[in-house]
């Protein structure tokens, strides 16, 4: 068996410079590539870094070979509301990258691929509360169809050609260290920042509008769980729901105000409302926690004050 060296594409977003650190404290900082479009940032620079557009499949390879790479991370992708801007770009990017990975997977004999599916895969006619792994997917947004279309190629990869790729449907991921990239859940994550820095925020979705959240080293520690699972373990192929808590904007601002009495929050529903609306309030995650023994560490309590302490040392 060749020794594990991980490439992770899409370092430099929301999850991974955190998946990043994950990773190094398994298998070593030698031994884990981080990658972007962009120059490195931030505790990346610590580590071994490339620079890599995944669009270009030649050198997706090349690195791939070069570094003789046994797992892939793949995480670049465009989000629900950047997405809807530019949604041709968006299929494009989300569903040939993904193929690049898996053909990669196939020709080079990689161990095992990761690659994140979402809430947004569900849509309007799905179950709303404590959604279901079965159900109805009927997304709207062009970033829930590339999810839905990259959890069958997934699955198909695995039953076709025994690619031992494996993914999970994150909710929304709320963490202090870099912030989130053009998403409806971003606003779970500006609500903290704003509280620290100018004790107000105006929310681009309504007070009561409930969304599945997720923490930061919950939704780290739930990808390397997956990951390092043993293969029989895992049992759905196409991508794993996952939960840790619900809450809407009023909900969180309210606990906010428990810590920060001046807080104030104004709503102004914008675009993504409808793409909120579109998504599930909650959701069932027991295959998870049945298959490979998932267990969510952070409610919203606990996260706020997590938050709140890690933003007020961070200089503005
Ligand atoms: C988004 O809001 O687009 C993402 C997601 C739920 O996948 N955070």
């Amino acid at each position: 068996m060749k020794k594990t060296k991980v490439l992770l594409i899409g370092a430099g977003g929301q999850l991974g410079a955190e998946l990043t650190q994950g990773l190094w404290r398994i298998y070593g900082q030698d031994n884990v590539i981080a990658s972007d479009i962009k120059d490195p940032q931030g505790i990346l620079k610590e580590g071994r870094y490339e620079k890599l557009d995944v669009m270009q499949r030649d050198k997706l390879f090349e690195l791939l070979k070069r570094h003789e790479i046994t797992q892939v991370y793949h995480l670049a992708a465009l989000l629900s509301a950047t997405g809807e801007k530019d949604p041709r770009w968006a299929w494009k990017l989300n569903m040939e990258s993904l193929l690049f990975v898996l053909e990669a997977a196939l020709e080079l004999n990689l161990h095992k691929v990761y690659w994140p599916s979402s809430i947004a895969a569900f849509g309007p006619t799905t179950p709303k509360g404590n959604t279901p792994q079965d159900t109805i997917m009927d997304p709207t947004t062009v970033y829930g169809i590339t999810k839905l279309a990259g959890e069958r190629w997934c699955e198909y990869y695995f039953r076709r050609y025994g690619v031992d790729v494996r993914s999970l449907r994150y909710p929304g991921i709320i963490g202090w260290k870099t912030p989130p990239g053009g998403g409806t859940t971003d606003y779970a994550v500006d609500i903290f920042f704003k509280a620290i820095r100018e004790k107000t925020y105006t929310c681009f979705l309504a007070p009561d509008t409930y969304l599945p959240m997720m923490y930061m080293s919950d939704a780290v520690k739930a990808t390397l769980d997956l990951m390092e699972a043993p293969a029989e373990q895992v049992k759905i192929r196409s991508s794993y729901n996952v939960s840790a808590m619900s809450f809407c904007p009023a909900q969180v601002a309210a606990t906010i105000q428990k810590h920060v009495p001046e807080f104030t929050i104004a709503y102004q529903p914008d675009f993504r409302q409808a793409i909120a609306d579109s998504w599930p309030k909650s959701i069932d995650d027991r295959p998870a926690r049945e298959h490979w023994g998932w267990r969510h560490q952070f409610g919203l309590e606990e996260m706020t004050i997590e938050m709140l302490t890690n933003l007020a040392r961070v200089p503005a």
